[in-house]
């Protein structure tokens, strides 16, 4: 749908090597619309509830630790199938498989450390905006959406 909402972060490898901007530049550029926006160093403990779907791998203790090791920036992007569109915006999770155009596939090379997050369906999309932006996200009217959609 076209109210449709992801959860895209900016992982800490993304935040050091100045890269926010040129993701939020994608987004921006392709009719996205922002309704959430913040950087946050968030704690082991928080970062357990966004991947608590990958406890138990053999990579989740250092995923926790990368994910907690500087801030991040969590937003939240709406517009036509944002979860889908996302997810092929960042490409695959492991940058070997990202095809060149994509962030990870332009940006990274390796698995742990692939700059950015994703939600991976609509649900997982709804948890994680209520995980990262519990004070709800903003409500405007922005006019270009009228250029974007039919
Ligand atoms: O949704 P996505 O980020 O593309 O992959 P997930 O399977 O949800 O894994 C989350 C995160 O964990 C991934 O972005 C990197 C890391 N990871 C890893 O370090 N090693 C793996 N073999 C798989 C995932
Ligand atoms: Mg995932």
């Amino acid at each position: 749908s076209v109210q449709e909402r992801t959860y895209i972060m900016v992982k800490p490898d993304g935040v050091q090597r100045g890269l926010v901007g040129n993701i939020i530049s994608r987004f921006e550029q392709r009719g996205f619309k922002l309704i959430a926006l913040k950087l946050v160093h968030a704690t082991p403990e928080h970062l357990e509830k966004h991947y608590a779907d990958l406890k138990g791998k053999p990579f989740f203790p250092g995923l926790i630790k990368y994910m907690a090791s500087g801030p991040v920036v969590a937003m939240v992007w709406q517009g036509l199938d944002a979860v889908k569109t996302g997810r092929v915006m960042l490409g695959a999770t492991n940058p070997l498989a990202s095809a060149p155009g994509t962030i990870r596939g332009d940006f990274a090379l390796a698995v742990g450390r692939n700059i950015c997050h994703g939600s991976d369906a609509v649900e997982s999309a709804e948890k994680e905006i209520a995980l990262w932006f519990p004070e709800g996200v903003v409500q405007y009217t922005n006019d270009s959406e009228k250029w974007v959609f039919e």
